[in-house]
């Protein structure tokens, strides 16, 4: 409990939030325990076969008092602690690392203010960190449960969270906000790292943490494939031809397409035009077989130049 004393110094927001919870958890269980103690007690006391004769109280000040009292003070030093601790939680400090991250359907991106870009996140121990979150798409939330702390991660609108980790580790990160079909594979970590081995990681210019997935797309040579993995066209589009999600890009240029518009089949050709109207509006046509409104509409996920180049790199997937 000391801890909310000692100022606002880079702080563990797990033994915030852990003593906040005790306190709270520690008062219900002493008035669970009393509570029902004294229900056991007046049970047998005032058993029927003693003999007692019921009679009817009327106004005591002192128990009102007593009654009116004590849980008042109670839940006002509940939420006294509970302010203590959120606005420590909501609190960053000057010194604090700022990394951006966006979420999307389904992934993670995290930027770092030299332009290193991961999909986890990694951390020196002991520095504040600030991270400043955006969606591409729909609402998300960005959840840390090691270290107690959740922010919801909403579109249009930057939402903060700050943290100091206090040991190195391998933290998990979650969604915590329904978003969709793989909501629930919206998993990364928090890689908290001693300070000089995080300075090494942060200075290396080469870039190896790119993901897996990153690695085996740019086999392929598609040119601007790495911008289709990084924007999320890949959680869902194949270009191995395999449709699970959504249709597959690869040879899709010239294809004849069954399409629901409006609720009404027809017959599309895939052209550049049809493509660039997919992922603008993406439920215009819903290609025959696929759910409506799986798709958000990319518009501020991607710029006039992106756009061009996604486009470019989709029709040239054979
Ligand atoms: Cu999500």
């Amino acid at each position: 409990m000391l801890g909310f004393f000692t100022g606002y110094a880079p702080a563990s927001t797990t033994e915030t939030v852990d003593n906040v919870m005790l306190f709270i958890v520690a008062i219900s269980v002493v008035l669970l325990i009393g509570v029902t103690a004294t229900m056991i007690f007046f049970v047998f006391k005032y058993h029927r076969k003693k003999g007692h004769k019921p009679v009817d109280i009327h106004g005591n000040l002192l128990l009102e008092v007593i009654w009116i009292g004590i849980p008042t003070i109670l839940v006002l030093a509940m939420f006294y602690y509970g302010y203590l601790g959120f606005s420590q939680i909501r609190y960053i400090p000057e010194d604090a690392f700022e990394i951006n991250v966006t979420a999307r359907m389904w992934s993670w991106d995290f930027n770092y203010p030299n332009g290193k870009k991961t999909d986890s996140l990694y951390i020196p121990v002991g520095q504040p960190i600030k991270l400043l979150m955006e969606s591409a798409d729909v609402n998300h939330s960005l959840f840390i449960p090691a270290f107690r702390i959740k922010e919801d991660v909403i579109a249009g609108r930057t939402t903060y969270l700050s943290f100091t980790a206090q040991t190195e580790g391998r933290y998990d990160i979650a969604c915590a906000e329904y978003c969709g079909l793989k909501h629930s594979m919206m998993y990364t970590a928090v890689i908290a790292m001693d300070e000089k081995d995080f300075e090494k990681w942060y200075d290396d210019s080469e870039d190896e943490t790119e993901t897996q997935e990153e690695v085996t797309m740019t086999k392929f040579e598609i040119p601007g494939i790495s911008l289709l993995q990084e924007k999320g066209c890949m959680t869902c589009h194949t270009i191995d031809g395999s449709e699970k999600l959504a249709p597959s890009f690869k040879g899709i240029v010239g294809t004849k397409r069954i399409v629901l518009t409006d609720g009404e089949e027809r017959e599309v050709i895939v052209d550049e035009e049809y493509i660039r109207r997919s992922i603008l509006y993406p439920n215009a046509d819903i290609v025959k077989g696929f759910a409506f409104g799986m798709m958000p509409s990319q518009t501020y996920n991607l710029n006039e130049e992106e756009l061009e180049i996604v486009v470019e790199s989709i029709t040239s997937i054979n």
